[in-house]
């Protein structure tokens, strides 16, 4: 089913680049695990040779995810497929990264996951010598002075950010990237392409890591690039076959079968934050609430312009928060609340709740931290899918303990 036709987003998730498959009709695609496949003659083959260049069930995904993030490029064809599906997040930001050539420069959002950080500046900036800008992005002028003064081939931006959930205005990333000859590239992990396609507003590429919201059940790790640009989908195609760090067919099957109930999902992660975040702006030992669709919000503005569920204004399923208190209190609160979860990740059916100064962003230099607010009473929650007064209650009991 190609992209032409007029399905609505949630349709998509279940039919966007998807074709029973051809032997059997099997409406969901099997699990290829062949590693090879036979040729009648050298050269001679059905299109498939081997399984890092060719696998049909990651092929099945990468057309999905396309088709999702309006790609354009989501046909049966692997030529054309402006899909890119990768063994984790991190694997796919290090083959968009080879779009650089060394001694490139990069500007980058300030505040993105820990892990972006450190292959950025603890292994690309030594092995491709690349030299890294760092801008809030949020604000447009310093972007744009950024842009203007260093030249930048790549512009990484992220939003929601991880973990300060601050938005960036995609259109106007675009723009200034564009006019200055730079890819363009958003991580689209936190607001996925139910809430927000990057690509319908001039976006080069959207990355994801698919271990979140887009697999949605924790159980498996990958990544995907996305991309309208059938220049830019030559060269990833090329460089994700001879770079290798490919999704396996099991955890492509898992991505797709998570992408069916992606919308579905989205709804109630959102449902569910908004009323979340509402309680815990008037709770006494909360002392800031960080939600995009709160009114409070420093880029509530971006929030409403940008990101939605079908016309309606939605803030995602992230929550930040600051406790009243420092590492003592907000270990109590951690060590007390149980149907959150506390560990790393986020975007699966389950809450999750982390500590981003000792957990996920520790990569991140204490002194980067502490501008971004990183500190010892910030708490981040990934909101899941279960009766939302469950959750409420499980963190009033957390913060009972405080
Ligand atoms: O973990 P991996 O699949 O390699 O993806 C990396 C990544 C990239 N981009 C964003 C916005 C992410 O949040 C992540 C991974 N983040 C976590 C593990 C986390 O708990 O924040």
């Amino acid at each position: 089913m190609s992209s032409h036709e007029p399905l609505h987003i949630s349709s998509r998730c279940i039919h966007g680049g998807q074709h029973p498959e051809p032997m059997t009709g099997a409406v969901m695609p099997p699990i290829f695990t062949s590693s090879t496949f036979v040729q009648k003659s050298p050269g001679v083959h059905s299109g498939f040779e081997y399984s890092r260049s060719h696998n049909a069930t990651r092929f099945a995904f990468e057309r999905c995810l396309a088709n999702l993030e309006s790609s354009g490029l989501d046909e049966e064809t692997e030529r054309t497929c402006g899909g890119f599906a990768f063994a984790s997040g991190l694997a796919a930001i290090a083959t968009a990264l080879e779009l650089l050539d060394a001694g490139d420069t990069i500007v980058c959002m300030d505040d993105v996951y820990g892990g972006t950080n450190r292959l950025l500046n603890r292994v690309r900036a030594r092995t491709q010598a690349l030299k890294i800008i760092v801008v809030d992005m949020s604000d447009l002028k310093a972007l744009e002075q950024a842009i203007t003064q260093h030249k930048p081939k790549m512009v990484w931006t992220e939003t929601p950010s991880n973990p300060m959930l601050k938005l960036v205005d995609l259109a106007a990333v675009a723009a200034l990237s564009k006019a200055a000859g730079a890819i363009s590239v958003a991580d689209n992990t936190f607001a996925t392409p139910i809430l927000q396609r990057p690509l319908e507003l001039g976006l080069d590429i959207v990355m994801h890591s698919t271990t979140k919201y887009v697999g949605g059940h924790s159980d498996t790790v990958g990544g995907a690039l996305i991309t309208g640009r059938s220049d830019l989908a030559e060269r990833l195609r090329f460089l994700q076959n001879a770079i290798g760090s490919v999704m396996g067919p099991f955890d492509a099957y898992l991505a797709l079968r998570g992408l069916k109930t992606l919308a579905l999902r989205m709804e109630r992660h959102c449902q569910s934050a908004l009323r979340i975040a509402t309680h815990l702006e008037s709770h006494p030992k909360v002392a800031r609430v960080l939600y995009p669709g709160l009114k409070s919000h420093p880029h509530f503005a971006v929030a409403q312009k940008q990101m939605r569920l079908g016309t309606t204004p939605a803030g995602g399923g992230m929550i930040t928060i600051e406790l009243k208190g420092g590492i003592a209190e907000s270990r109590r609160f951690l060590e007390t609340v149980h149907v959150f979860a506390l560990a790393e990740s986020l975007g699966g059916v389950e809450s999750l709740i982390e500590h981003p100064a000792i957990m996920t962003h520790a990569s991140v230099p204490a002194e980067q931290r502490a501008q971004l607010g990183i500190s010892d009473s910030l708490v981040r929650l990934s909101v899941g899918i279960e009766e939302v007064n469950d959750l409420i209650a499980d963190l009033n009991r957390g913060l009972d303990a405080i």
